[in-house]
């Protein structure tokens, strides 16, 4: 009966994969909470975002506008946006 081996490159190759996958997850974006349009800065156009509906309540206002999610987009809305301005 022939043993069967895995040969150490094979090993070395996997392990290389992992870290190489390891390396992607924490690459991956994490976007602050006052990135309305989730384009990985915070900048006017989410302020733009919050304004256009400001004052509403949601539904009928953009979900995305309400940042802390009190179904009011509002002055805190706009807080938020600005504490996490770049
Ligand atoms: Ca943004
Ligand atoms: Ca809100």
């Amino acid at each position: 009966m022939k043993s069967t081996t895995v040969p150490k490159i094979m090993l070395a190759l996997l392990l290389l994969s992992l870290l190489a996958y390891a390396v992607n997850i924490q690459s991956v974006k994490c976007f602050k909470a006052g990135d309305v349009n989730k384009d990985g800065v915070v900048d006017v156009f989410d302020f733009v975002m919050v304004a256009f509906d400001f004052g509403s309540t949601v539904p009928p206002g953009n979900p995305v506008a309400d940042i802390n999610g009190d179904g009011l987009i509002d002055v805190l809305d706009l807080a938020i946006v600005a504490a996490d301005f770049s």
